[in-house]
């Protein structure tokens, strides 16, 4: 083990959230590390590369609202910013904030063990690097510990396999290739269309179709871009201010889409299917609630891919049955009419799995589909993964993995009870995934910042939820995900796709109803947590 290292906070990860945390720690005068896997800073942004990665929420409402100058500084090209595109934003961020110097890159936090005695963490490193800190800050993101399904056979197959949430950094060339695409979330919704217009052949194993609505993507205007910029800070308060945390410029829907007729419904659907993007599921205010609501949304995409794809039976199988929404939709660019090309083709796997993969192919109900080369477009171990990847360990050394047996258990997705001064930024039992991911991490970091601030003046060595307030949340969180749709099928929100994992609603609908929770309860001399006195000995 190298020398002991003694800082006020540990930083897990440096996407999004971990360098806003850092920059606000720094602020209070606090000393901080943040440990992060990958060689460079971005999270999600750094690991996927794969082709066609892009942001599903517009650019221009997609990055940081808390300092003016690098807003006024960046600029950015694309109403859907690309993957390297947002990299090099956040790269700019950790140079213009010189972020990098308390980072410590290539390095994996293993566990991390609550010192009750002593108020304070002792955090382990796959460096063998101890670090003992007052507070520990999860920043790992909802959507990083990757999903690689066991199927048989995987060491067998004698080609590349990639997983797109694991890219290779210099990328990979299909150029003559019989290329496997297994999933159709939205990593295959965005890649397929860009690996079949460079491979030989693409092969898509699909379990579950996806409705994807089309991304409209264009350069942006550097007029609008400017027109923007000038209004950004009232732009980001309204965005604030809505149930997602974005799409603050729309007007939001006041009817359901039950209440109009049927023209005037399709007028709406028509509009936003031009308009392009996730802002689609806004069309009105009750598709995520009311099932016949739903369907008509649902109809009308499945009217599009029968339009778009040439053969009848393929848009068939390309058109999912399921509530649209309750999975994550995607948003694409020439997803549904790369079906009409003559080097893809379609594995439907709802009537059987993949069987195995053989040194030469995928192997589906007795016949093996030949390919070079095996994309895993399998998704993430969401929300939780990145956590339970971590020995995290609280009072009495209960573990945290062991405590959410059953389900994530969090007071406001921010903390957990015997497990003091450990926060998560857009941790289970918040808003989150179900949001502009910046602008929740902003609200996330500025209230951790703000109860830290708090405890130093007040000299507090701890904070913790309250078992009966945790319980009372979690309880909440489900009732909430009762009132929607979100249950109507199998997804990550759910922790469906990871076998054995329990299926629980993780994320929060309703941001700005969250948001005033939150500052309620701080409001409320943070009414549920329960503070300890005296700071820990250093
Ligand atoms: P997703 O959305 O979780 O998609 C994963 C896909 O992989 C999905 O179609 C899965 O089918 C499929 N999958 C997973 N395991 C298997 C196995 N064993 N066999 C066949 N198919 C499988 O992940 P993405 O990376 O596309 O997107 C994640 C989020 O990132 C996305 O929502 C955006 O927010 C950005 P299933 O639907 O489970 O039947």
């Amino acid at each position: 083990m190298s020398d002991d290292v003694d800082v006020d906070a540990v930083v897990v990860g440096a996407g999004f959230a971990g360098l806003y945390m850092l920059h606000s720690l720094r602020g209070l005068g606090l000393s901080c590390r943040v440990i992060e896997a990958g060689s460079g800073v971005g999270g999600t942004w750094y690991w996927n590369r794969y082709p066609g990665a892009r942001c599903d929420v517009p650019s221009l409402e997609y990055s940081y609202g808390f300092d003016d100058d690098i807003a006024r500084e960046w600029t950015w090209t694309e109403r859907y910013a690309t993957q390297p595109e947002i990299l090099r934003y956040l790269e700019f961020v950790a140079e213009r904030l010189d972020l990098s110097r308390d980072i410590t890159f290539d390095t994996r936090v293993v566990s991390a063990a609550v010192d009750e005695g002593a108020s304070r963490w002792v955090v382990t490193t796959d460096n063998d690097e101890m670090i003992s800190c007052h507070f520990l800050i999860m920043a790992t993101g909802c959507l990083s510990a990757a999903n690689l399904p066991a199927i048989d056979g995987v060491d067998d197959f004698g080609g590349p396999t990639y997983h797109t949430g694991q890219w290779p950094r210099g990328g990979v060339d299909f150029t003559g290739l019989r290329v496997a695409v297994i999933g159709t979330g939205s990593s295959a919704v965005q890649s397929i269309p860009l690996i079949a217009e460079q491979a030989d052949r693409v092969i898509v194993f699909q379990r579950t179709p996806a409705y994807a609505v089309p991304a409209h993507n264009r350069p942006l205007d550097p007029a609008e871009v400017e027109q923007v910029k000038a209004d950004y800070p009232r732009w980001r308060e309204v965005a604030r201010n809505t149930g997602t945390g974005f799409g603050g410029h729309l007007a939001a829907p006041l009817v359901g889409a039950l209440e109009v007729d049927e023209e005037e419904r399709r007028r709406v659907y028509d509009e936003r299917w031009a308009a392009g993007g996730l802002a689609f599921l806004g069309s009105f205010n009750d598709l995520m609630f009311v099932p016949a609501a739903n369907d008509t949304a649902a109809d009308y995409v499945r009217e599009k891919i029968a339009e778009i794809v040439d053969d009848p039976e393929l848009a068939r199988r390309l058109s999912p049955a399921t509530v649209i929404g309750c999975k994550r939709m995607c948003v694409d660019t020439g997803y549904y009419e790369t079906y009409n090309r003559e080097n893809v083709e379609l594995v439907d796997l709802s009537g059987s799995p993949i069987e195995r993969l053989t040194a030469t192919g995928i192997e589906v109900a007795g016949t093996v589909h030949e390919c070079d080369a095996v994309v895993f477009a399998t998704g993430f171990d969401a929300m939780t993964g990145a956590i339970d990847r971590i020995d995290i360990r609280g009072r009495g050394g209960l573990a945290l993995k062991e405590k959410w047996a059953a389900g994530p258990l969090t007071y406001l997705g921010l903390q957990v009870n015997d497990f003091p001064n450990l926060f998560m930024i857009t941790g289970p039992g918040s808003p989150s995934v179900l949001t502009n991911m910046v602008v929740a991490i902003e609200q996330h970091v500025e209230w951790i910042r703000d109860v830290i601030e708090k405890m130093h003046t007040e000299a507090l060595a701890t904070i913790e939820p309250e078992a009966d307030a945790e319980a009372d949340w979690v309880a909440y969180v489900n009732a909430v995900a009762e009132l929607t749709l979100f249950n109507g099928c199998s997804s990550w929100y759910l922790g469906t796709n990871v076998p054995g994992k329990p299926r629980v609603f993780m994320p929060l609908p309703g941001f700005l109803d969250y948001k005033q929770r939150c500052d309620e309860v701080a409001a409320a001399g943070y009414e549920g947590f329960v503070f300890g006195v005296a700071m820990p000995a250093r």
